[in-house]
């Protein structure tokens, strides 16, 4: 069986990932937690089960948004907390193809991406509001089990379990390989062996062997040798670990921090918070700076469309990915100390400075003088000129430095204008 380190080469080269957040809930557009939130009645959500028609739906735009901004793989979500399907799963109805769509939507997803050269991943929820078995979630409990006698009901969570790894089962033997599998989540006592985790792990390595599979199923993937359901990647989630995600001993772990366009997962109608491509690419620096990934959340509307605010973020990010991906794509932490004036990412001997702040003068490289044979300005490929700090022996604290002047050099996250 290949090693952690094997399996996610790819995954630590790639770096730049959509998430995609689609569902019933993107019908009532006010994000994928509304029937919890909202403590929505069956009869209530299903009226959203009976109108999604997902007329819109043509994956194959998704995936060229994602790949004309420079994303390298994706992860949609299959079967959210709410327990719907997007996939024709034998083990429920609560699925797409019996809804207006009438579609597999996981199979075009999957082949549209896949012909894009765009890696595939699935995210599966293992919290599951319409199953009868599953037990609820804290005080956001099954919203079927508000009144007493719905809460007292006994419940068989052997048959739940059965039914999700049945689901998982599906999903990786009915749409070919499958890059990466995405839980979501453990809480509270819930964790590892409560959900038969590494039962769960070795079906899908015997199904999927190299595929990677996040954190969220529980153990502690820090540890110096975790379980086997400790999973092959961490997912802080809209954070960036402020100095990495590192092992007991030391050791990188790969780490990818899931992070929303705007201030919600599902499609949300009037949240017109969206970051900037600006905002978007110092995130993803700032991951890679640190040793990891981002997986940049998308929310397709109701009917299945991707809208303007975020297909212009998209192409934007691209366009700064098209000049500047060799600082991005294959790189990691550089040893050296963070700069006062941005970030270093790394590959090999190559460094790369990403100048937020570029003050009066030259750059100042603390610790490299004499070590940069050239500078290049990346977006174009400018000569800049490497000096040995002026009167250094009067300052003893830059006299291991070098300065890099940038001149009329326009910076890659600058605008022309
Ligand atoms: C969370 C979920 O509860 C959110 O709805 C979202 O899917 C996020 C990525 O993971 O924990």
């Amino acid at each position: 069986m290949s090693t952690r380190e094997e399996r996610t080469r790819w995954f630590r080269r790639d770096r730049f990932g959509m998430f995609i957040h689609w569902g019933l809930y993107s019908i009532p557009a006010r994000g994928e937690w509304i029937r919890g939130n909202e403590r929505m009645s069956w009869e209530q959500y299903k009226t959203y089960f009976d109108e999604f028609d997902a007329s819109r739906y043509n994956p194959r735009e998704w995936a060229k948004a994602a790949k004309a901004a420079g994303q390298k793989y994706a992860v949609l979500t299959t079967k959210h907390h709410d327990g719907f399907c997007l996939f024709d799963s034998k083990l429920t109805d609560f699925k797409a193809t019996n809804t207006p769509a009438g579609r597999d939507l996981v199979r075009e997803y999957v082949e549209a991406f896949r012909e894009e050269g765009i890696a595939v991943g699935l995210y599966y929820s293992i919290i599951d509001w319409h199953h009868d078995d599953y037990p609820g979630y804290g005080d956001k409990a099954h919203p079927d089990r508000d009144n007493e006698a719905a809460k007292n009901k006994p419940i068989d969570f052997d048959r739940y379990l059965t039914y999700m790894h049945g689901q998982v089962k599906e999903l990786l033997t009915n749409y070919g390989k499958i890059d990466i599998m995405w839980f979501d989540f453990s809480y509270d006592d819930m964790t590892g062996e409560k959900w038969k985790a590494t039962e769960l792990v070795r079906m899908i390595r015997s199904i999927q062997p190299d595929i990677i599979i996040d954190n969220r199923l529980g153990g502690n993937i820090r540890a110096a040798e975790p379980v086997e359901y400790a999973g092959d990647f961490f997912s802080p989630e809209q954070i960036i670990p402020p100095g990495g995600i590192v092992d007991v001993n030391g050791k990188p772990v790969p780490w990818e921090a899931c992070i929303t366009l705007n201030d919600h997962w599902g499609y949300h109608s009037t949240d017109n918070n969206y970051k900037s491509a600006q905002q978007v690419v110092r995130t993803l620096v700032e991951c890679v700076s640190k040793n990891g990934n981002l997986l940049l959340n998308v929310a397709p509307d109701a009917k299945g469309e991707i809208n303007r605010q975020t297909l212009d973020v998209l192409h934007e990010v691209g366009e700064w990915l098209r000049l500047n991906g060799d600082s991005i794509y294959g790189c990691g932490a550089s040893a050296l100390p963070k700069p006062e004036w941005g970030r270093y990412t790394q590959n090999g001997d190559k460094l790369y400075a990403h100048v937020y702040d570029r003050g009066i003068g030259p750059i100042y490289f603390e610790g490299l003088k004499g070590k940069i044979k050239k500078a290049r300005l990346l977006r174009d490929g400018t000569e800049l000129k490497v000096e040995t700090p002026w009167m250094a022996e009067e300052y003893s604290d830059i006299e291991n430095g070098a300065f890099i002047t940038l001149a009329g050099a326009r910076l890659p996250d600058e605008k022309d204008t």
